[in-house]
């Protein structure tokens, strides 16, 4: 029998979900930040086994707030939630249940479908400290399953839950050519890397008032490199002079670091061009939103 089906993660902020949809696909296709909200659009990722599909759908980490911008990063989660056969609720070492979360694990079980709770980053919490953040999910929602794991530390993490999805999805056609793995654009991808560099090197909330756009993409086949331009979108002046940074010496790293990681994506030698562009209040035009969260090229 055939298996398939459309999984979609769900959780607070930073619990690890971008984490869990890499390790499955076995490819980074979703950034990964200790700062919170790092994830702004939703991400799908597909995994194909031998008599198995499943479309895993990464989602902004659930958080409440009356910003434009994170109003627009929310509407992702809803989306994710209108069609899916089998929720995947992830939780951390914070255990935080809150209203807005409480608003999905609601939907889950008006839809009638199956949930699983994944506890992960159990290398950070005691056996008394899981079971306690057990209880409040128990509480609030029924779960197919519940694991407890470390997405970096146990070695069985993937399989487990993969396992554990698989015994809860059914009969189903193949959507996705096998050699597919995400239905996000090369573009798309990449621009996430950068953006990725900058949130993790970058201080404060500047992150959050930051996008990138990829400008330009080219193959030069006579040199067998990608030249790719790229803008970094900033609210302000002073956000673009610490971007840039003393010298030029941040964006020179962020540069650096973002190369190596397109370079192993794209299996090809890269050439990163990165400029810094203001556009004054663009977290609360709605246009440039869009425009910006999830781009169109
Ligand atoms: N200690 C520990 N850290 C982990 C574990 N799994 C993930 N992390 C870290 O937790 C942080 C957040 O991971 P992400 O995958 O970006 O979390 P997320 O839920 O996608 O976050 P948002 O996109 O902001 O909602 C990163 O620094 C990860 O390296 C784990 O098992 N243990
Ligand atoms: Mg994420």
């Amino acid at each position: 029998m055939f298996k398939s089906g459309f999984v979609a993660i769900i959780g607070k902020p930073n619990v690890g979900k971008s984490t869990l949809l890499n390790l499955l696909i076995g490819e980074k296709i979703a950034i990964v930040s200790h700062k919170p909200q790092a994830t702004r659009k939703s991400v799908k990722g597909i995994l194909n086994g031998e008599d198995y599909q499943i479309i895993f759908t990464d989602t902004p980490g659930a958080h409440e707030s009356n910003k434009k911008l994170n109003a627009a990063i929310i509407k992702f989660i809803d989306e994710a939630l209108e069609d899916f056969d089998v929720a995947v609720v992830m939780t951390d070492n914070n255990g935080e249940i809150d209203e807005v979360l409480e608003k999905y694990l609601e939907k889950i079980k008006q839809k009638n479908k199956k949930a699983i709770l994944i506890i992960n980053k159990i290398d950070l919490m005691s056996k008394e400290e899981i079971e306690e953040v057990k209880k409040r999910f128990i509480e609030k929602a029924d779960f197919a399953d519940i694991i407890e794991t470390s997405l970096i530390q146990s070695y069985d993490a993937k399989e487990k839950i993969l396992n554990s999805i698989l015994s809860l999805l059914e009969e189903g056609p193949k959507y996705y050519e096998d050699d597919i793995i995400s239905t996000e654009t090369e573009r798309f991808i990449i621009a996430e890397i950068i953006r990725e560099k900058i949130m993790n090197s970058v201080g404060k909330e500047i992150p959050y008032h930051t996008a990138v756009v990829i400008d330009e993409m080219k193959y030069r086949e006579e040199k067998g490199i990608y030249y790719i331009k790229a803008n970094i979108i900033v609210e302000r002046k002073t956000h673009k002079m610490i971007i840039i940074g003393k010298n030029g010496q941040l964006i020179k790293k962020i540069g650096q670091d973002a190369r190596i990681d397109i370079e192993q994506f794209l299996d090809s030698k890269v050439f990163l061009e990165l400029w810094v562009k203001v556009k004054e209040g663009w977290t609360k035009k709605e246009a440039m939103i869009k425009e910006y969260l999830d781009p169109r090229f």
